[in-house]
């Protein structure tokens, strides 16, 4: 009589004291804490100012003298408001571009704001829009050209001590610094102090990057190193601000390197990659990088903005969108009102995940364990996240939404820490008793935007068709716009 209650004791106690179900194993290369840090912002801001903006050009020849830099009306806080209000999370400014005039006072060069008339050389473009991002809770990064059109001794070695001096001073001088950008073009012509030649220098080797790198390390451990090749984040291989499909989080960085670009390979990742070095998708609001007036009326609409999100964000690389300010120093009214749009439309998406209060069931969850549950997928945080027992590489989940719901954009998201594991996916719907596909992809890493045809369903499926390991999810989320938006 008693033997039953005395087994399902010790059963309870069994279960009590059986070590709690291991996490899946980590696959391939996985991002730094940096990294993941980064992956959170999705979406920042470029900021392209220079003497250019006063000589209309795109790439200053380095002749220029510091008295054209004249902005009227300089507003760090009118520029930084105007990223915020697009929701951008951070700002990179051209400290320095290609024709070497400096947006602060390096006391390294003569070529900076302190030999222009503006605030009769006391400004320092780098200190007010580093101050203000830190007031608006923005992150600060730079851009410090390597191409220098400007200077005397580019080309030979002593540029190099020059160029990291001018790295030491915005790294140690302007706070804590989010990313580096360290860009990859050269002409080979410039001025240089007037010899006015074309100079061309041996992309893999003049720069000595690893040295110029463990400075930043060194300097501002937490910031993120942008080139061709990384360290921290690569190059998408275009301007157009569009990400692969798919666009792996990997790649063979020993093939790449500032200023050498397979740009095929740059917009798809390496699969599998020896290191996980994500893309950015840079891109202007303008088809400038800097401001022109003669296009005012081509500045990208707030449905082109929100296109290049999906094809950016929503395949797992960051947007990187250029504002540049005009003449007086300021983002232009077109340019405001389509970033307020923007961001209008996007917030009306996801203000509302209508997969919120579904019943979430899968095929397999790993040890039957609760940590990694079905409905982990809802949670929205990141840290909770479905898997599946070892062997189970193409398992299902199903959301039983309760009702009929119409939506046209489905989010996932892997859990990063352990890897890009899911190499393709297929979505159902629950349509006159039976199951039908509506959407499927390649890839889902940091983030997998699906935005299709409208859907009006109850139940809908995830389904992963390949993976070399068990998949590890944090997000499933069913999102609408209206159908007018959706042009
Ligand atoms: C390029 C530069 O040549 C452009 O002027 C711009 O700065 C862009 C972001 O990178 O390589």
């Amino acid at each position: 009589m008693k033997i039953l209650p005395l087994i399902a004791t010790s059963l309870i106690l069994a279960a009590a004291r059986s070590p709690a179900v291991a996490p899946p194993l980590q696959f391939g290369p996985v991002p730094t804490a940096r990294q993941l840090a980064w992956h959170e912002m999705e979406f920042y801001g470029f900021v392209h100012f220079t003497v250019n903006t006063f000589t209309d050009k795109e790439w200053g020849y380095g002749d220029e003298a510091e008295s054209v830099f004249n902005p009227t009306d300089f507003s760090a806080k009118q520029i930084v408001q105007a990223a915020k209000v697009a929701g951008m999370k951070g700002l990179i400014v051209t400290a320095k571009h290609h024709d070497g005039f400096c947006l602060w006072p390096s006391q390294f060069t003569e070529h900076s704001v302190k030999n222009s008339p503006w605030k009769n050389g006391h400004g320092d473009v780098v200190r007010e829009i580093s101050d203000a991002c830190r007031q608006a809770g923005l992150k600060f990064g730079v851009y410090l050209s390597p191409w220098d059109r400007n200077s005397a001794v580019y080309g030979r070695p002593e540029y190099i001590a020059y160029y990291r001096n001018q790295l030491r001073e915005l790294l140690t001088n302007y706070g804590p610094i989010s990313e580096v950008w360290f860009d990859g073009a050269n002409g080979g012509d410039g001025f240089y102090a007037g010899a006015r030649e074309k100079r061309n220098i041996d992309r893999k080797t003049y720069y000595d990057w690893p040295n110029t790198w463990s400075i930043v390390r060194e300097l501002q451990p937490g910031a993120m190193m942008f080139s061709d090749g990384g360290p921290d984040v690569r190059w998408v291989g275009n301007e157009r601000g569009t990400a692969g499909d798919p666009c792996w989080a990997t790649l063979n960085r020993a093939d790449f390197a500032p200023g050498q670009a397979d740009e095929q390979r740059l917009n798809r990742g390496d699969r599998p990659g020896t290191d996980w070095l994500p893309a950015e998708c840079d891109v202007s609001i303008r088809p400038g990088w800097f401001y022109h007036a003669k296009e005012d009326a081509k500045v990208k609409t707030p449905e082109q903005l929100v296109d290049l999100y999906f094809k950016s964000v929503g395949r797992g690389a960051s947007f990187l969108l250029n504002l540049p300010p005009d003449r007086r120093g300021r983002i232009a009214d077109e340019d405001v009102k389509s970033l307020a749009e923007f961001r209008r439309r996007l917030d009306a998406i996801f203000s509302r995940n209508l997969a919120a209060g579904a019943r979430v069931t899968a095929s397999n969850v790993r040890g039957q364990d609760q940590q990694f549950a079905a409905k982990n997928v809802l949670a929205g945080n990141g840290k909770r996240y479905w898997s599946t027992d070892d062997d189970v590489k193409t398992p299902e989940l199903v959301l039983d939404l309760g009702k009929p719901k119409t939506f046209n954009i489905v989010s996932l998201r892997e859990f990063l820490p352990l890897g890009q594991r899911v190499e393709a996916f297929a979505l159902d719907q629950w349509k006159d008793g039976q199951w039908v596909q509506f959407a499927a992809g390649p890839s889902i890493g940091s983030h997998r935007l699906i935005r299709g045809e409208f859907v009006t369903t109850s139940k809908v499926r995830l389904r992963i068709t390949q993976s070399p390991v068990c998949p590890a999810l944090t997000e499933v989320g069913l999102f609408t716009e209206s159908p007018t938006q959706h042009e």
